[in-house]
């Protein structure tokens, strides 16, 4: 080992050993783009440039960055108890993190099932639903229903029921016994949208016909994103949900709501559950929940799905599934302080609030070139441009880099800017993300 070592020394500037996610490596490692510290609603760069963060992190941090109370949590926990392990024992603040979260959820949420991310969490989710059909005598229900665009993470259940082609097509067949439903991005009716778009209920309805052609005996669940977040920001159009709602309770089929971006606030309410008044029957969820700092996911479930394991000799375990960092005390603690901040800074409330003001900043870039259209619900903003003909994604990309020069932090995914910012942002800090973008789009190419 020593030899070998010694004949590759590692330097700190190194970065070829690093094999980054979901990033162009070569391209990144030429002009890479690095940050050092984070406070309040902004980073700093290795350079000493302070940049504006226009998305939470990947859409995480809702608190804003290094917020005092989650830090504390964690050092604290960290000196008290480090680790404790997941199965056959139990520590107290993963049991009060589980009813925190319940307290917020939708009333019929009742148990909180902890993982360590949105892929992790949607996986859950998938192996509930299945087992829990099984556990009510409904065991020829395996079928699960996505829905094309969806994003439910990278695990092979995730990709499965999702349907962003370049996260599925390398990965050979994925599982067997899955179907999609239609996405439900109307460029042509439903442009420039503020918040629900009119048109586009009627798409839940092909889940009639998807439950027709393999019949309803073989469906276990449907899974949808309430906001798609990662395909570009798709809004539900008006009544959307709650067909889909009905269709689903008609058939016996469960119903999962993957509200990872949309959970703590994003949408204006604790959950896109509850903003459109539609209530699953599994909610999985991460990222916000604990303020992005400690790895963490979650799956709300309803007491009826709860209850269906519950049979059975009490000492044998009920649901074979769980990992080693499952409610782990660092990420209990860091999800406690992150609700706690949430609660006392009123930071969903808020977010509400200012929806209104971010969607007439975001409608005001209408006029800038290349925009075809414009998205928008609670805290998240979309600004789709115009592909450069034979160049899918470069324009919007270009305006990503030009807008990290410029001082403000926004995503991309396929030529669309997507915008998630802290739940902290000022109207001010608003006015700055949208000015700049606007001078980025004035001089893009
Ligand atoms: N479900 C949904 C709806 C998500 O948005 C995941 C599951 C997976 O979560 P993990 O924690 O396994 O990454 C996600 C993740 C973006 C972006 O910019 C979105 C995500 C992740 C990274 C970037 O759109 N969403």
């Amino acid at each position: 080992m020593s030899d070998r070592s010694a004949a590759k020394p590692s330097a700190p500037n190194d970065l070829r050993a690093f094999w980054m996610p979901f990033t162009a490596n070569r391209q990144f490692k030429k002009a890479p783009r690095m940050l050092v510290a984070a406070e309040g609603m902004h980073y700093t760069t290795s350079d000493g440039r302070k940049v504006l963060d226009g998305t939470a992190g990947l859409w995480c941090c809702n608190a804003g960055h290094c917020r005092p109370l989650i830090t504390r949590a964690i050092q604290e926990q960290a000196a008290e108890l480090d680790y404790a392990p997941a199965f056959q024992m139990g520590h107290p603040k993963a049991f009060e993190l589980a009813n925190r979260l319940i307290d917020i959820a939708p009333e019929a949420m009742e148990h909180a099932f902890f993982c360590n991310s949105g892929s992790e969490a949607v996986d859950t989710a998938l192996k509930i639903a299945i087992a829990y059909q099984r556990a009510i005598g409904q065991g020829s229900r395996t079928r699960l229903i996505g829905r094309e665009r969806g994003y439910h993470g990278v695990n092979f259940g995730g990709i499965s029921v999702g349907g962003i082609v370049n996260n599925r097509k390398f990965f050979g067949t994925l599982l067997t016994g899955v179907d999609h439903l239609p996405h439900t991005h109307l460029p042509g009716r439903n442009a420039f949208a503020k918040g629900q778009p009119e048109h586009g209920a009627e798409l839940a309805d092909e889940l009639e016909r998807i439950v027709a052609l393999h019949d309803a005996s073989t469906v276990a669940a449907v899974i949808v994103e309430p906001v798609a977040g990662s395909t570009g920001v798709l809004i539900p159009p008006k009544g959307y949900l709650q067909r889909l709602r009905e269709i689903c309770t008609k058939h016996g089929i469960l119903l999962i709501f993957d509200e990872v971006i949309t959970g703590f606030g994003r949408t204006g309410a604790a959950f896109a559950a509850e903003k459109y008044g539609v209530v699953p029957d599994m909610i999985t969820c991460a990222k916000g929940i604990t303020n992005g700092v400690i790895p963490m996911g979650a799956v709300l479930t309803t007491g009826a799905i709860h209850d269906a394991f519950m049979t059975g000799p009490e000492n044998l375990i009920e649901l074979f599934h769980g990992y080693t960092y499952s409610g782990t005390p660092i990420a209990a603690a860091a999800g406690l302080a992150t609700l706690d901040t949430y609660r006392e800074e009123g930071l969903f409330e808020r977010a509400a609030e200012l929806a209104p003001y971010w969607s007439e900043a975001l409608h005001s870039l209408r006029d800038c070139p290349h925009v075809i259209d414009i998205r928008n619900e609670g805290l998240i903003g979309a600004v789709e441009l115009e592909p450069i003909a034979g160049q899918p994604t470069a324009r919007a990309f270009q305006a990503f880099l030009d807008a990290f020069e410029k001082g403000i932090m926004i995503r991309t995914t396929g030529d669309t800017i997507a915008m998630s910012p802290p739940l902290i942002i000022s109207k001010d800090e608003i006015d700055q993300l949208v000015g700049t973008l606007r001078d980025v789009l004035t001089r893009l190419k």
